[in-house]
Formats: C-alpha cells, structure tokens, sequence
C-alpha cells in the first residue's frame, strides 16, 4: 500500500456549496480541475436546488453542522492535502471552520480563496453584513485570492465604484488587498474601456502587476467568477506560473460565454464551459 506522505496524484480539495442546477461551485469546480488530472475531494458547505442568482424559490440547506465530524474522519485517515480551494460558505459560522481545515489537513497546501459573496455593488442576500470581515480573515490565510472588485472593496471597507476603471485605482486595490496576507491577488472584473473585460494579477514577492483582456460579450452570466477560479487553480496545481495561467483562465471564460451568447440560452443556468475542456487541456499542455 503506497502510504499517505507518497501519494502520487496531487489532491487539491474544493470547498463550496452544490448548486445541484445553474452551473456554479462544486458542479462547475469539479469537472474543470479533474479534466487536468488533479485529485478533487470536495468538501459541500451547503445544497440549493439552484444557486440564488437569478432564481425564486430555492432551498437552502447548510452543513455547517456536517463540516466537523468530516474533517475529523479525514484527520483519522492521516490525509492531507496539496491544495486547498475555497469558494460559497454556507455560514458565517463555517469560515472558522475552513480556518481551521487549512491549519490541520493544509499544512503544506496551497491555499486559494476566492471570497464568493457579492457581485455587482451588493453583499449576495443570503450572507449577514459583517461577513466581508470574516472573508477578510480567511484571506490572510491564503497564498492566492480571488475576489471581484464588490468583493474587494467589501473586504477592504471602501466604497464599491462602478467601471470603467483607471489602472491607478486597480493597482491600488492589489495592493492594499495584498496588505491583507496573500502573496498573490488576482482581480477580477477589471475594464478600461467598455469593449473588454478581464482580469488583474499582482504577485508581491516580485512586484509584478499583469493584465489579461478578451473582449466583452452584453449580458450578465452565472457562475463564470468559479469557472474563472477553477481554471487558475488547476492551471497553477499544474505548475503555470500565476501570470499564464490567468491569461488561460480569462480566454476559458470569455469563449465559455460567447458559446452561451450565440446559443441564445436562459443564462441563469450557466455558461457553457464544458465544450472548452479539450482546448483547454492543450492549452495546459496536457
Ligand atoms: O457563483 C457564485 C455562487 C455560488 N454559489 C451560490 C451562488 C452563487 C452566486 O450567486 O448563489 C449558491
């Protein structure tokens, strides 16, 4: 039996709720991560019938109280993991408990949180007014976050400003949110102009500041920040470095839209994303 210490395939465990339809969290993280051959253990913090965005009348259950017990069957079996990816708590209750999951089956982990709650100017309804400062705090604990621009003006007290944006004012956000704790910020939503949209990286160990642009499709669509995040976790658990593998994840997002765009669907139930795999796969080299 080969034992835990050498595990041959990396494990890289996705926290996030199930939206069971609409293409968002756990059903848009698992398959974009196991594609590239990485090892997804998924830890669900809460199951909707959908995601809330855009939808009447979905359930709603939390697992806050499921969280514990499986983390310590997890520490009984000795496991550990290589990366840790968080995205939709279930609870505010439940980002003591992730912190707690990075510190006892994280050691050596690459931590990744992308601070899923809010878009557009607004705290998503189902989270309490002070959940950006819980956020804040599990974004000290990580190597890499992932937030929108509501979500960094949220997690840093300042007020949310709609686009376009001046790469002075983005510059500033990276930075300030890198004074957070993580090594590496990576901004989402980012425009200069009103015909491309993309993404905003800063690494801190190097001071580099990159940029990556496709052009914008009209319209609003769910999911596409985890189908954005899922990309650059597999792309960086890989191996690509930070700037590259944003660069991979905007172009990801953008054609998963524009398939969705000319497919004329109910954008509430997502984005095509899964037609993108193979390309994507080459594009990792894979
Ligand atoms: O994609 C972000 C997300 C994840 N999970 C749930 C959501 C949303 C966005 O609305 O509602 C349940």
């Amino acid at each position: 039996m080969i034992p835990m210490a050498n595990w041959p395939q990396k494990r890289v465990l996705a926290i996030h709720d199930i939206s069971c339809v609409g293409k968002c969290s756990l059903t848009v993280a698992l398959p974009i991560i196991s594609a590239t051959g990485l090892e997804v253990p998924s830890l669900p913090t809460a199951v909707l019938s959908t995601h809330t965005g855009g939808f009447t009348g979905f359930t709603y259950r939390d697992l806050t109280s499921d969280m514990i017990p499986i983390l310590e069957h997890w520490k009984s079996l000795g496991l550990q993991f290589q990366g840790i990816y968080t995205g939709f708590l279930g609870s505010f209750e439940q980002i003591d408990i992730v912190t707690k999951i990075i510190d006892e089956v994280g050691k050596d982990a690459k931590i990744f949180v992308d601070p899923v709650m809010a878009d557009n100017g607004s705290l998503y309804s189902v989270f309490p007014p002070n959940f950006p400062e819980g956020m804040r705090k599990l974004c000290a604990k990580a190597h890499v976050i992932l937030p929108n621009i509501t979500e960094a003006t949220l997690m840093l007290g300042e007020e949310y400003r709609p686009g376009p944006y001046t790469k002075q004012y983005i510059e500033g956000l990276l930075k300030r949110l890198a004074d957070i704790g993580p090594r590496q910020v990576i901004l989402t939503g980012v425009y200069f102009d009103t015909d491309e949209l993309g993404a905003a990286c800063y690494d801190a160990e190097t001071g580099t500041i990159s940029y990556a642009f496709e052009d914008k499709i009209p319209g609003f669509y769910h999911g596409t920040g985890d189908v954005f995040s899922s990309v650059v976790v597999a792309a960086v658990m890989k191996g690509l470095p930070l700037d590259e593998a944003v660069e991979i994840a905007v172009d990801f997002t953008q054609k998963s839209i524009r398939r969705t765009y000319d497919a004329g669907t109910d954008v509430r139930y997502g984005v095509n994303f899964e037609e993108g795999i193979p390309l994507l796969l080459k594009q990792l080299g894979l």
